[in-house]
């Protein structure tokens, strides 16, 4: 097994991508010398390095408290710290969501913690996040350890309020916690907490979201619905002192299981307490082995999905160097399996979206460049051939050249009408994902939510609100299959005009949407079942609707739009991006031709400047061929298992 830690690989990674951004940028060049540089493509080119640049990998935590997700984090990424870095202790430590990042842009690092209290206004999370004002920030002096922490324990923060105003802060009763004095109850200080620290693995594109146990799940809906989905992978706990309760399974049921979109681990944490109790090795490992079981089929897993470890004794080890008690914590396997499965499904995805497409682009720039070498060659040829009689060699190419042009130049003009066609429809589908379009139905459902007085009516509301978002998409699929019909009967008449094409139609993808909204239904479904025992008090359930399930419905209209417009930018780029670079080539050609023709060059002349050219053009085909070879060099983890595949082989070979 592999056993390197993490932060080697996400290293890899960041290279990787580090150096596809690279390339692009060489490509960028190289259009631009050759005169290809259209604003569509640069445009492209200049998404693909954005999305390169923001790219992330969230991991999020979750579990009931005490299971050792604090302390896990600290082990997998802040070890070098030489200490815990994140406030964990017995009983219930981290009481507020925590999201731990790097942001180039902020100056300083800092700690950013919302008070509890604005859950009193109608404003979701991400809205609050765009208000700095509302939040306290401390500056981190990231060379002094110690002030680190004592900032860091602001996240454990709690304070003492009557049970009333706990509940109209949204917590659930059954999951308050008692004080000493009758009729209070400890809350949390912070509603959500956002660490900003430089730290090699959060600079690669690493986000880690710490949570709080099933209380905070339970009162903080925008969490599970915004927070937890953009997550690659959810880190599910569980301690062997405590093997699988009833809390336990409501957070797995309820919160981890519905999260399709992400890869699952569960992990069975505190693995030490049983070489404790059995001193010997055989017996730990067996009693291990049962609980893994044990835990596996409680959950509905296979045992090799639950991974067995000690974060405390990692930490431990890690910090003085420990490497028996670091092979005994078994921290190695969920490393091995966070690189192999999170980091190596966003390379894939990295490697299709963006990779790929520029493969296309520059192996035409590559084929057209190699053909016009073939051209000027056979030019050469033929003035060798007639040394006499050049001239009117140089006029038949020159009228042959003129003739493609023509075609190419009549090609574009089609294709320009084309992408008039197709901003059009791209216009039409914008409209439907239209912001105001939304926000009517919006104020319509809010009104009927203040006007209900019965759980009925408050159903009916919501299914209506439904009917809406399910209509709205409905009409939108019908508009995306005449454009994906349009853009198809134009690719298909260029490949049989150029039939070296070999580009993949880029329809618009529509089926994703269908599958968010139907996620979205089952949870406005749930929500709908749980009125009776939420209804506490109206404005409050209205309030968590609109900050959860109505924010997801915005933020699906949000990215159906952003994902629409892209589209109809781009779509056409390949086919004109092609004809251009001909049409580019072929002027050139023709004006060399031209120039070569004029009775002034003697032949020696001639010659020359017909080398020159085919070495500038052996040069640019170098450039292209180069920046080719290195984006189409797999990402890390491709490779790795390409060597591996190599050295399989070698030592089988040298058996036999
Ligand atoms: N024995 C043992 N204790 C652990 C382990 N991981 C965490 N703990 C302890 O469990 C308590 C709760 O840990 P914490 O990380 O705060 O849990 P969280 O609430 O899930 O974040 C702390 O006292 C930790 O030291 C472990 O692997 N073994
Ligand atoms: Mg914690």
């Amino acid at each position: 097994m592999n056993m390197q830690p993490l932060h080697k690989h996400m290293d890899e990674y960041a290279l990787w991508k580090r150096s596809l951004i690279r390339e692009i940028m060489r490509y960028r060049t190289w259009l631009a010398r050759n005169q290809l540089d259209t604003p569509e493509l640069l445009k492209q080119l200049e998404y693909s390095i954005k999305s390169l640049r923001a790219d992330h990998i969230t991991l999020a935590f979750i579990g009931e408290f005490s299971r050792g997700k604090t302390e896990l984090i600290n082990s997998l990424f802040f070890a070098n710290v030489g200490q815990r870095l994140l406030p964990s202790a017995a009983g219930r430590t981290t009481m507020c969501p925590t999201e731990i990042f790097f942001d180039p842009r902020q100056a300083t690092s800092s700690i950013q913690l919302l008070p509890i209290e604005t859950r009193h206004y109608d404003i979701s999370l991400t809205e609050l996040k765009l208000q700095p004002e509302r939040w306290l920030k401390i500056e981190l002096d990231y060379s002094n350890t110690n002030s680190l922490i004592h900032a860091f324990a602001h996240i454990a923060q709690t304070k003492s309020v009557p049970i009333e105003e706990a509940l109209a802060l949204g917590f659930l009763p059954d999951t308050l916690e008692p004080t000493e004095q009758p009729e209070q109850v400890l809350i949390p200080v912070w509603r959500h907490a956002l660490i900003n620290i430089d730290h090699p693995l959060l600079r690669q594109g690493l986000r880690i979201i710490d949570t709080p146990g099933l209380n905070a799940l339970g009162s903080e809906p925008e969490l599970t619905l915004s927070l937890l989905p953009k997550a690659q992978a959810i880190v599910f706990l569980l301690s062997a002192e405590t093997g699988v309760t009833a809390s336990d399974m409501a957070i797995w049921q309820q919160y981890v299981r519905p999260q399709q979109s992400s890869l699952q681990f569960a992990i069975l944490n505190k693995i030490d307490t049983l070489w404790d109790s059995l001193n010997h090795d055989v017996f730990a490992e067996l009693s291990i082995q049962t609980i893994q079981a044990q835990t596996a089929q409680k959950l509905g897993l296979q045992p090799s999905q639950v991974l067995p470890l000690s974060a405390k004794s990692a930490l431990h080890a890690k910090i003085y160097n420990d490497t028996e008690l670091l092979e005994r914590s078994r921290i190695g396997t969920l490393e091995d399996r966070l690189y192999t499965h999170v980091v190596a499904q966003k390379e894939q995805r990295l490697e299709h979206d963006i990779a790929e497409q520029l493969c296309t682009l520059l192996s035409n720039s590559q084929k057209l460049i190699s053909r016009r070498l073939q051209l000027a060659e056979a030019e050469r040829q033929q003035l060798k051939q007639q040394p006499h009689n050049n001239t009117s060699v140089l006029r038949d190419l020159l009228e042959q050249a003129k003739i493609e042009h023509q075609s190419y130049h009549r090609r574009l003009l089609n294709l320009k009408s084309n992408q008039r066609l197709l901003h059009r429809q791209g216009d039409i589908l914008c409209a439907l994902m239209n912001s105001e379009t939304l926000k009517n139905s919006i104020l319509n459902t809010q009104k009927a939510f203040t006007d209900s007085w019965t759980t009925l009516g408050i159903n009916r509301a919501i299914a209506g609100f439904f009917t809406a978002l399910e209509n709205n998409l409905h009409a939108f699929e019908n508009e995306a299959l005449m454009a994906n019909k349009m853009i198809r009967a134009v690719y298909l008449r260029h490949s049989v005009e150029q039939p070296s094409i070999g580009i993949e139609i880029p329809v618009l993808k529509v089926k994703r949407y269908r599958r968010d909204l139907n996620q979205l239904r089952a949870k406005m479904d749930d929500f709908r079942s749980n009125i009776k025992m939420l209804l506490t008090e109206q404005h409050q359930l209205s309030r968590r609707f609109f900050a959860t399930l109505v924010q997801e419905a915005i933020s699906q209209h949000e990215r159906i739009r952003h994902d629409t417009l892209i589209w109809s930018n781009s779509a056409l780029t390949p086919l004109v991006q092609q004809n251009l670079e001909q049409k580019q080539l072929l002027e050139n050609h023709i004006l060399r031709l031209k120039s070569l023709a004029q009775s002034v060059h003697s032949n020696q002349r001639r010659n020359q400047l017909l080398n020159q050219f085919i070495s500038d053009l052996s040069t640019q085909q170098m450039q292209a061929q180069e920046i080719l070879r290195n984006i189409r060099r797999p990402a890390p983890q491709r490779r790795q298992a390409k060597v591996v595949q190599l050295a399989t082989l070698l030592t089988a070979t040298g058996k036999d």
